[in-house]
């Protein structure tokens, strides 16, 4: 009798290890990562730079610490207009391969998605017109809306290896919802219709077209009145992550309203049994050549995060630079930054095992 019970015991759990999703390996992955420190991340990191764009094998970050960051990140923003490219000129096939190569090196990938105004077709900082209301059912944007959630399923249902794995993606939508600037901002819908938009959207990826590599992220723009205000609850929710942004060249600000929002997640991540992470970060146009190791690294390293992801070194735009790129006066600083013990880039976790 003990003989079968154990066979079936060490069937069950053959099956149950058979059985995990590629989103639950990585929250597994994640948790194990975070034992060896924070994850460094940079967006849009190998697609282009404040100098180049659209060179292949090239990073800001790889050519300062000679490896590209643990995370990238992308946005999915334009997805829904079916044009090829999104709202920063990445072509969606570009983005494909460079997330499957990210995952196959051993590295993570977030995605965020900055779309459009679905009542007017305008930008996602348009708040005109209630649109929250309107892509929920019975408002009159919800065919068109879930037409754009079939169109951001496909895209990552279609991240797969060359040997059909699927790459599992750590997804941010609906962020900085704590702030009025974009469409589903806190000044444009309750918090009931916020949580129902973010409900509605797991359903249909998660749930209809069976993402099974999405973990989710609800991440709120610091100065929140209530970080849990939106939360749409614990089976909706992986990641807790605040956006940071040093915008105003008051590095005693920055770090206080950083060490404010990290004290926060980290009492409310421990209740709720999620992993942490500072979505989006840094200081903008990086004005300060010290502020990786003497403002940022001084309160992060207090913590324990997942990952950080420094927004993006846009080619089109001077004022979007938020990691040094050689040559600037930031560099050294970075590098300084990198060689901290508990500061990991891919080389440092592409032994972790997937
Ligand atoms: C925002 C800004 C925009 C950009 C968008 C998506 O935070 O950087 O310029 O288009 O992210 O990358």
């Amino acid at each position: 009798m003990k003989k079968i019970t154990m066979v079936l015991s060490g069937l069950f759990l053959a099956t149950s290890l058979w059985a995990q999703t590629p989103a639950e390996k990585l929250i597994k992955r994640l948790k194990k990562i975070q034992k060896r420190g924070v994850m460094i991340g940079h967006q849009d990191d190998p697609v282009y730079g404040t100098t180049w764009k659209w060179d292949k094998q090239r990073s800001d970050v790889k050519e300062l610490v000679g490896s590209y960051p643990a995370v990238m990140g992308f946005d999915l923003g334009e997805i829904e207009l079916e044009n090829g490219k999104n709202l920063d000129g990445v072509t969606f096939d570009r983005m494909r391969s460079e997330i499957v190569d990210q995952y196959l090196r051993g590295g993570v990938v977030t995605l965020s998605w900055h779309p459009h105004n679905p009542v007017n077709g305008k930008t996602a900082w348009n708040t005109e017109g209630n649109a929250v209301r309107q892509v929920l059912r019975g408002g009159s944007e919800h065919r068109k809306f879930e037409g754009w959630l079939r169109l951001v399923a496909n895209f990552i249902n279609s991240l797969q290896t060359p040997d059909g794995v699927k790459v599992p993606v750590i997804f941010r939508p609906w962020h900085e919802m704590s702030g009025g600037w974009f469409w589903w901002g806190n000044t444009h819908c309750t918090a009931e219709e916020y949580k129902s938009l973010f409900t509605f959207t797991y359903h249909k990826l998660s749930g209809e077209y069976k993402c099974d590599n999405i973990v989710w992220a609800y991440s709120p723009n610091a100065g929140y009145d209530d970080f849990m205000k939106y939360y749409p609850g614990d089976e909706y929710v992986d990641v807790l992550g605040v956006d940071v942004y040093e915008f105003d060249q008051d590095n005693a600000k920055y770090a206080a309203a950083l060490k404010t929002s990290l004290d926060e997640i980290a009492v409310i991540a421990a209740q709720h049994n999620k992993i942490a992470a500072l979505t989006e970060t840094g200081y903008q146009e990086v004005k300060d050549p010290n502020w990786f190791t003497q403002t940022f690294w001084p309160v992060l390293r207090d913590y324990k995060l997942s990952y950080v992801l420094f927004w993006r070194n846009a080619w089109d735009s001077v004022k979007e630079h938020y990691l040094p790129a050689k040559g600037e006066a930031a560099a050294p600083d970075f590098v300084k930054f990198a060689k901290e013990k508990k500061t990991l880039f891919v080389n440092d976790i592409a032994k972790i095992k997937k």
